[in-house]
């Protein structure tokens, strides 16, 4: 237990062992990270109960050297059948509320983004579409270094801090999964669907995000950077891909459907 506890500090306890820099990281992390730590509350305490219980029964009500026959029996005592039937049920709708609660904040939260920004997942790289300000970056394929983090040369995605926006996800190819850590958050990226992250960067920094889905031979290299950085600066960086000429965003033509056709949304298109 000693090694355990030293090998942490008071950081990674506050924000219940998740990334240490997803504490405050975006509007949602703090909502998330009080359900974890509230689970994980409630059931130690469920545990210490129950083991308590289990163990005080053991030493209390154990067989003495006098003991004859059977002990008195307990079974249909009405008080503690609905006490362990009553406690449970409570105990299980507000562990259900909370989830709710934080679903409503978080992955249901519907603020319209003051920056839209597409992200396109590709075997094996990063699209960038900043439709708000209708600029794209393309990302290259991945550089084949064996690092695990990304190097200097990722696809980097930059978020203006204290704003909200709304992600767009999309794939060109096969399903992909966008995951920064520090994020707390994860959509997946399915062929011919949009699903979309709704949040408010809140803390300026260099995040790692990497795909959560294997999507391939080199899915393990599909990582990308995650800058978060005041307005101005990102307006810089926005007007910087203008002036290379990276107008426009890099839309579906650039989908290989040559192979993936979905029944719904493709219908009519040319295969
Ligand atoms: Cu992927």
């Amino acid at each position: 237990m000693t090694t355990l506890l030293t090998g942490c500090n008071r950081e990674q306890w506050e924000v219940g062992f998740y990334p240490v820099e997803s504490k405050g990281a975006t509007s949602h992390t703090d909502a998330y990270t009080s359900l974890w730590t509230g689970n994980w509350i409630t059931a130690l305490i469920v545990g210490a109960l129950a083991w308590g219980l289990m163990l005080w029964c053991v030493v209390v009500y154990r067989r003495k050297k006098s003991d004859r026959g059977l002990p008195v029996q307990m079974a249909y005592h009405m008080p503690i059948e609905i006490l362990y039937t009553v406690i449970p049920v409570i105990v299980v709708m507000g562990l259900f509320f909370q989830t709710v609660n934080t679903l409503e904040q978080t992955t249901d939260d519907r603020t319209p983004g003051e920056q839209v920004i597409e992200v396109v997942g590709k075997q094996w790289a990063w699209d960038f579409n900043y439709v708000t300000e209708d600029v794209h970056y393309a990302g290259v394929q991945v550089n084949l270094d064996g690092t695990e983090q990304p190097g200097y040369d990722a696809p980097t995605l930059y978020l203006p801090a204290d704003t909200d926006v709304e992600l767009v996800m999309r794939s060109r190819d096969v399903i992909h999964s966008f995951w920064v850590p520090a994020f707390l958050e994860k959509r997946d990226m399915i062929p011919g669907r949009e699903s979309s992250i709704h949040l408010r960067p809140l803390k300026e920094g260099t995040y790692v995000g990497k795909c959560a889905e294997l999507c391939g031979e080199f899915h393990s290299e599909m990582l990308f950077n995650v800058e978060v950085v005041p307005m101005d600066e990102y307006l810089d960086y926005t007007d910087g891909l203008r002036q290379q000429g990276n107008t426009g965003i890099l839309g579906p033509e650039y989908d290989r459907t040559e192979w993936y056709q979905n029944p719904y949304e493709r219908e009519g298109a040319e295969s």
